[in-house]
């Protein structure tokens, strides 16, 4: 710049000072809600208990949301299904009773049976395997469906954890067969009664709060779920025996009304996305490291810890999906596509 076209340095400072000032009554405008406009009350319904890490992560998306964008949100949690029962939170947000929840992908193939593929036992290897099949062109294509034919946008998978059997009563499992006539409660729709009896057990659907007192008053003999869930949930106290079965690496998705979605502004949705792929990251790390450390606090309980002929579980299972009517309705190449996810 020439020398006669540069700006005297005082008046210099003061641009600079007005620009910052602009930009920064820019960014709380941005963030601030429009004088009258309301908060978006955003109620999340999970069946998980507050010790749970979906419940915890569910107020660090909420922090992090209120972060982003101070005073637009007012995030609700409701845990321990006091808000909608397990199973009725998808279409409870059909409905517009409902903004928020965490969804199986057994709620989601209720109504779009061609997801069923996602509830198949020995599928998805590992929480590495969930994360890319989920965070990729799978997982986009997935998305995309789901709201635009259940008008529910999934925002963010989140690692449940690999599920495993435990026995209020101790017995020998090796085998599918050695399952036989056991009492196995598994939540109530049909996909998972599917699973309860590919792993050879006698399914018996039961809401998810009412396992602990299933299986203290012998009205369930085990039931099924990841090692954190068993500690947050205290089923290891009505229990005597983990089974290492490792029959379905499970997710949730954090998912929202398409309704709510759409009536948010861009940039909202992108802080929203970017709250809950953090709460994502928090939840994951937490439950992958609790699955390494919690065989040993068990065993410090008196819980006898044992492992199965994992082969004979997998083989078992993946026959039983592969020859049922689910299969049938799986998407062309779907499997194949997420057996190729490296
Ligand atoms: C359960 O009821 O066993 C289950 O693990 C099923 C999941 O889909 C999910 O609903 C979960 O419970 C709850 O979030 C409690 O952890």
């Amino acid at each position: 710049m020439a020398e006669k076209d540069a700006i005297p340095v005082g008046v210099k400072h003061t641009a600079t000072k007005r620009a910052t000032a602009a930009a920064l009554l820019a960014c709380l405008l941005a963030a601030a809600p429009a004088l009258g406009q309301t908060k978006t009350v955003l109620r999340i319904s999970t069946p998980a208990v507050p010790e749970d890490w979906h419940v915890k992560m569910l107020y660090v998306f909420r922090d992090e949301l209120n972060k982003a964008a101070p005073g637009r949100f007012d995030v609700q949690v409701h845990h321990s299904g006091t808000l909608f029962r397990q199973g009725a939170e998808a279409v409870a947000m059909q409905r517009g009773n409902l903004e928020m929840a965490l969804l199986s992908m057994q709620d989601i193939a209720r109504q779009m049976p061609e997801y069923s593929i996602f509830t198949a036992g020995y599928l998805i290897r590992d929480p590495e395997h969930l994360a890319k099949v989920y965070g990729g062109p799978i997982g986009e294509e997935v998305t995309r469906r789901i709201a635009e034919v259940l008008g529910i946008q999934l925002l963010q998978a989140v690692y449940l954890g690999t599920r495993q059997v435990s026995l209020a009563q101790p017995r020998s499992v090796r085998t599918p067969a050695d399952l036989a006539g056991v009492k196995l409660r598994m939540p109530g729709s049909k996909e998972w009664l599917f699973l309860g009896q590919a792993l050879g057990a006698n399914p018996t659907p039961l809401a998810f709060t009412e396992v602990y007192l299933g299986l203290k008053t012998g009205t369930i003999d085990g039931q099924d779920n990841p090692l954190p869930t068993v500690k947050s949930a205290k089923f290891y106290e009505v229990t005597r025996q983990i089974v290492l079965t490792g029959h379905l690496v499970d997710a949730l998705h954090l998912a929202i009304s398409s309704k709510t979605w759409h009536a948010l502004s861009a940039a909202h949705r992108a802080q929203m996305k970017r709250a809950a792929a953090k709460a994502a990251g928090f939840n994951d790390e937490n439950r992958v490291r609790e699955e390494k450390e919690l065989i040993e606090f068990f065993r410090a309980q008196g819980i006898e810890i044992t492992v199965p002929d994992v082969a004979a579980f997998r083989k078992t299972v993946q026959d039983a999906y592969l020859k049922s009517e689910y299969a049938e309705k799986w998407p062309r190449g779907l499997l194949e596509r997420i057996n190729a996810v490296k």
